[in-house]
């Protein structure tokens, strides 16, 4: 009997076991083919490398996170500074359209638009006579970071492993045949790069190494070198020229290590052999099951502090692709689940202490012209990839994030002088590993000045997450620097005195009244971020005691920046003027910026401004592009609505075609703009964090937005401001049953929840006033000017348990539903 329970429990245990790796894995039936989207990335944050899981000619597509056109440069353009009085003076008359045609004319952008981020090329591997193979099946299980390909031919069966090693810095691809001597195969590179030299060598290498392409007047100066190494059992090495030859063999196992000579965004110099070959050296030495059993710790180290369930069903069992057909008309919570976490995947792959941030397309890219040059689009994409970092426990990997924004406010420097003539440091729309600053794509899209205030608030979050005042020491001449630009470019609006950013845009949409031009004085954009750069340093120097005059300077004029509008759309006003169309359905709804990732408009503080955001959500509609939808998701569950949060996941996650004009998912779960970006993942999995907690408010809100869908589960390990972490949280039938808190930084936590809560031993206290916990201080938001117009419907807010409680840094707080 004892021995029949313990089998039972065993069984149980195996099947849960089965059950969650089965839920963390992309899976298919049929191998990748052609079609890049179809094929599973895997990354360290330095290399990338999309595996196709072809049979007969596998493709293993490499990228290097520093392998970029170009070397340093400026794309600064001082006629600007002289340019500006003039435009100004047309945009405050209502001239918009005249003033794009007098910047156009007076300062054309000739110089680089940003670099690209260039691919190494594939490294192939082809097998001869494997056209008819049976039982196929590949896989990326995204809590190891390892892909895997197997399949039978003549009855032997045949896997492979490919892994971008965390601490080995190498790509590894195992090879393993189930009968002694059957595997075979021949490895050589194959690459788009023009010039690059493909060779072996005397220890049996296969190297390629080459100089990246020049681009845009910028002459390409990046060396670099991918060398493969091959370790057989069983069989023998040869070489051709060009190709690795491994006959006879049982198992294989192929090193690639690739480096350049990038040093920083302005040094050139390093050796990309010697340090190609220093990685290789050191993992050599190492044996597969090593190497990874080493990469799979340093993996999971990271993927594992995020648990979420919620809830299983029969489609569990079906592969990816399937799951994606299926996902907007059936229920599959877990499939959901998948898609949360392979975004974390994605940033834990494509985004490392000391390497680049992930790119428009994380590390993954196979194009020599990628789409908008794979670079970083500041005005809504880079930040997007960052927006998970925090408050899904990978605060690590926002690092080189925070790092590109240190270096822009040197760059960043030049551009506010000799453009604006302005102290402290800015950023137009676009950056590339260069760190330019300088305008791009024209005047329309390209003179946007928010770069500087939009990345700083990143600096910013970091700090309300650890609470590390060093580290906020550290990074408050950046901000500061962000902040004294506007300092010196405000200008003064003639009718209503306020001080505005002119010439500014709404991110890449013009209003139909002012004649095709982007260009206008006081987007409510441009004064929301205006206003939280200054809220921020303000804030800032009182919590490091730095308050000076230039303090004062920030508090007197974040007084005349012009207050929101609601326009007679009952809409938020995108322009100063009401001259919103309720028709218009452009992909950037920049003014919602107030509203996620800032929390200038509140439900609970500003509840006209937040009827308008909801009326100018609705308004602009649910399709758009991809990443566009994932920054839905966030807006909605800000709105508290996860019904509606939760019909844009079911957009988002619809295989690309079915949203008439709209993005949607590729088969690997790659977020289609169209094209790929890799924005849209991470602004999803930001959206569903969302969903279960959100700590922008002045508490710590669970539950803010739980869909119909998704009743009964449990996440485990979210990260909130002031340093509290959500050990465990569990909800059953829409009801929170069980909360496990950790203060890491003590203080009061304020928490807002969906239904009544105990805590062992005492009685939970009702909050009153202002949350004492600094780092849940919210800004005053200047009241709305208000169209008589507008009609505005008050919402109905589903009503909330709002308590709170002392905490001791290091304490964990248990709280039961009621
Ligand atoms: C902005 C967006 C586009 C695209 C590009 C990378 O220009 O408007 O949709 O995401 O960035």
């Amino acid at each position: 009997m004892k021995t029949t329970f313990f089998l039972l429990l065993l069984g149980v245990a195996g099947i849960a076991q089965a059950q969650h790796e089965k839920e963390l894995k992309l899976w298919y039936r049929q191998p990748a083919g052609s079609r890049w989207e179809n094929a599973l990335p895997v990354g360290n944050g330095r290399l990338g490398a999309m595996v196709y899981g072809n049979v007969e000619l596998e493709n293993i597509q490499l990228n290097e996170h520093t392998l970029w056109s170009g070397s340093p440069n400026r794309n600064d353009y001082p006629e600007m500074s002289t340019a500006l009085p003039e435009a100004r003076r047309l945009i405050f008359e209502g001239k918009q359209a005249e003033a794009q045609k007098f910047l156009e004319q007076s300062v054309k952008f000739s110089k680089s638009s940003g670099q690209l981020f260039e691919p190494l090329g594939s490294l192939r591997l082809a097998f001869d006579g494997q056209e008819n193979f049976t039982d196929y099946r590949r896989e990326l299980d995204i809590r190891r970071g390892v892909a895997t390909t197997t399949y039978v031919v003549d009855g032997v069966r045949y896997t492979r492993e490919v892994l971008a090693s965390l601490p080995d810095r190498v790509v590894v691809v195992r090879l393993t045949a189930s009968r002694p001597g059957a595997l075979s195969f021949r490895a050589f590179y194959t690459t788009p790069e023009k010039g690059a030299l493909r060779t072996t060598n005397g220890a049996k290498e296969l190297v390629i190494g080459g100089t990246t392409q020049d681009h845009e007047t910028v002459k390409g100066m990046v060396k670099y070198e991918g060398i493969a190494r091959v370790r057989a059992g069983g069989g023998t090495i040869t070489t051709t020229d060009t190709s690795l030859v491994v006959s006879g063999a049982q198992e294989a196992t192929i090193y690639i290590s690739i480096a350049t000579n990038f040093i920083d965004y302005h040094t050139l110099g390093g050796d990309p052999h010697v340090r190609a070959e220093g990685f290789l050296v050191r993992a050599w030495p190492k044996g597969f099951e090593e190497i990874r059993k080493a990469h799979e710790s340093a993996f999971r180290k990271y993927f594992d502090r995020v648990e979420l369930d919620l809830g299983s069903s029969a489609n569990d069992s079906l592969p990816t692709d399937e799951r994606l057909r299926n996902f907007r008309n059936v229920n599959d919570p877990s499939f959901a689940a998948l898609y949360y976490q392979y975004g974390r995947y994605l940033l834990i792959s494509s985004s490392q202490p000391g390497g680049q941030p992930a790119n428009l397309q994380g590390i993954w890219n196979d194009r020599l012209f990628p789409p908008w040059d794979s670079k970083y689009t500041l005005n809504i994409n880079a930040e997007m990839n960052y927006w998970p970092a925090e408050k899904t426990n990978l605060a690590e990997m926002h690092e080189p994030f925070l790092q590109m924004v240190r270096e822009l406010s040197v760059t960043g420097q030049q551009t506010a002088r000799v453009m604006y003539g302005a102290r402290g440091w800015m950023a137009h729309h676009n950056t590339d590993i260069w760190r330019s600053t300088g305008p791009v794509d024209g005047v329309f899209w390209g003179i946007w000045s928010d770069g500087g205030a939009w990345t700083s608030q990143h600096l910013w979050e970091h700090y309300l997450y650890n609470g590390d005042k060093a580290y906020l020491a550290s990074v408050f001449p950046v901000m500061k620097g962000a902040a004294m630009f506007y300092v010196d470019d405000l200008v003064e609006d003639p009718r209503n005195h306020w001080r505005v950013i002119n010439p500014g845009t709404s991110p890449e949409n013009a209003p139909r009244a002012h004649g095709g031009s982007s260009l206008d004085a006081g987007t409510t954009m441009d004064n929301q971020m205006v206003f939280d750069i200054f809220s921020t340093v303000i804030r800032a120097a009182d919590v490091l005691h730095r308050h000076d005059a230039f303090i004062d300077t920030l508090v007197l004029l974040r007084d005349k920046l012009p207050p929101m509008h609601i326009g007679r759309h009952g809409q938020l006003q995108e322009w100063l003027e009401d001259v919103d169309d309720p028709n218009d359905h452009h992909r950037h709804i920049s003014h919602l910026y107030g509203l996620f990732p800032s929390s200038q408009i509140s439900p609970y503080r500003t509840p006209e401004l937040y009827a308008a955001a909801r009326n100018t959500l609705v308004q602009r509609g649910d399709v758009s592009t991809g990443w566009s939808m994932g920054w839905k998701v966030n807006w909605w569950a800000r709105m508290l609505d996860g019904n509606h949060a939760y019909k844009l996941i079911q957009s988002q996650l619809s295989p690309l075609g079915v949203n008439p004009e709209g993005g949607g998912t590729y088969t690997n779960l790659f977020d289609a703009h169209p094209p790929f970006q890799i924005d849209g993942n991470f602004g999803c999995t930001s959206g569903i964090t969302e969903m279960f907690m959100q700590s922008a408010d002045g508490a710590l809100s669970l539950l803010p937005a739980l869909p119909d869908a998704w009743p009964t589960g449990s996440i485990r390990g979210l990260r909130a401001r002031g340093g509290f972490g959500i050990a465990d949280m569990e909800w059953k039938d829409g009801r929170l049953v069980k909360v496990v808190i950790v203060s890491g930084l003590g203080g009061n936590l304020r928490l807002r929840v969906p239904n009544g809560l105990v805590v062992r031993g005492g009685v939970l206290k009702t909050a009153a006033g202002v949350n004492p916990n600094p780092f849940y201080q919210t800004e005053k938001t200047p009241a709305a000017i208000v169209s008589p117009e507008a009609k505005l419907v008050g919402s109905d807010l589903k009503p909330t348990m709002l308590y709170d409680i002392p905490t001791k840094a290091g304490m964990t707080y248990t709280f039961l539903s009621n």
